[in-house]
């Protein structure tokens, strides 16, 4: 049975996984390895908390300070939660503090021993472009980052991963925090330090547009394309729908979603849009609307496609690569579909509010 505190009103989704992972869904949790593990008894797809929780941090008894040359931040380039780290890491001029690595897109059995299949590493730079192997750790795997970090590790194996190459530790796997960490702890170091995308003045307004946009649209197409049964579908499209239509609204008024100001609402809301007709649209069969049809939304995806440093995230090659060809349950050949290759950098009339 499906966590009953769901049905009440979380005041985050923090509270919301921990709710769940605190009561019955304890279950499901302890043993998946894999976000598609992660179903309840009535079919609904329910994604357990991340593990890994510390903070890079200023204070100076911190165990994490924000050091140049300290940290690797391990992505995917087709995954929306590492991508919007990845979009800090360009943003915040952060790239020469903090490096940073891509797995191959495709998931692949990690061990001989078991059928766990995840992310790896390539051989070489050149077996897929984009994917580099693991210079650090000599890892074969992210599985095998997860138990250098931890030895009795078991849960999911997910990226992205933030390691500490000076404690070889995962300081935290959860992008909702590595996000806020490169927004403000490294601002003696990045090259970008006056961006603030989450000012004190917004922060409350940022934490409750993120909470319904996770739960609706980052974490809703999960929910329409990982459910088992008809009905959780259903009242995830309908979620989903209903929360793009209240974004095409919002964005049919002002530029960005929280005002005139780019905020890390926006960065959180992009990575699933510029998925969205490529991949979710078919793969997760929300095809009720595509993005193109939503004038405003499609617009401002261009628009945040646009900023400088934000394209360089996004490699499309990777993403569909990822999706069509990791879950077999979903689509059993592998088959990549050929469209629609939508041109994000094409005009957008998103200069007629003002910035
Ligand atoms: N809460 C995590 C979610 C990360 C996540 O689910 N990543 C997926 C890729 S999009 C993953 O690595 N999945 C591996 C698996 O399910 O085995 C975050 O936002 O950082």
């Amino acid at each position: 049975m499906l966590c009953p505190r769901l049905l009440l009103r979380p005041k985050s989704t923090f509270h919301l996984f921990n709710f769940c992972y605190n009561y019955d869904y304890k279950h499901i949790a302890a043993m998946a390895q894999s976000s598609m593990e992660e179903i309840s008894d009535s079919g609904a797809f329910v994604r357990s908390a991340s593990t890994f929780r510390s903070w890079i941090s200023r204070d100076p008894n911190s165990q994490f300070p924000p050091e140049s040359g300290r940290y690797h931040l391990y992505v995917s380039y087709a995954c929306p939660w590492a991508s919007r780290c990845l979009a800090y890491l360009n943003i915040k001029g952060l790239n020469k503090a903090i490096s940073f690595s891509a797995v191959k897109p495709i998931f692949e059995r990690t061990r001989e021993s078991d059928e766990y299949k995840g992310w790896i590493f390539p051989d070489s730079d050149t077996e897929v472009p984009g994917a580099e192997p693991d210079m650090l750790n000599g890892a074969k795997s992210i599985r095998e980052l997860y138990e250098i970090a931890s030895a009795n590790y078991t849960g999911k194996y997910t990226v992205p991963v933030l390691w500490d190459k000076k404690l070889k530790t995962i300081v935290n796997n959860e992008s909702s925090e590595i996000i806020r960490m490169l927004n403000t702890e490294f601002n003696n170091i990045a090259e970008n330090s006056s961006l603030d995308l989450c000012p004190a003045d917004l922060k409350d307004q940022i934490d409750s547009i993120n909470e319904w946009i996770y739960d609706s649209i980052n974490n809703g197409v999960y929910k329409c394309g990982f459910a088992k049964k008809q009905e959780p579908y259903n009242e995830a499209a309908r979620q989903l729908y209903e929360a793009l239509d209240k974004c095409e609204n919002i964005l049919s008024k002002q530029r960005y979603i929280c005002g005139n100001t780019l905020t890390e609402a926006d960065i959180r809301l992009f990575v699933t849009l510029i998925r969205f007709d490529e991949v979710y649209a078919v793969h997760f069969k929300c095809n009720k609307k595509l993005l193109r049809e939503y004038p405003n939304l499609f617009n401002y995806t261009k628009d945040i496609f646009q900023i400088p440093g934000i394209s360089s995230t996004v490699n499309m090659e990777h993403i569909k690569l990822h999706y069509y060809g990791s879950h077999p349950t979903i689509n059993p050949f592998g088959i990549v579909p050929l469209g629609p290759n939508i041109d994000y950098s094409a005009p957008h009339d998103r200069d007629r509010f003002p910035a």
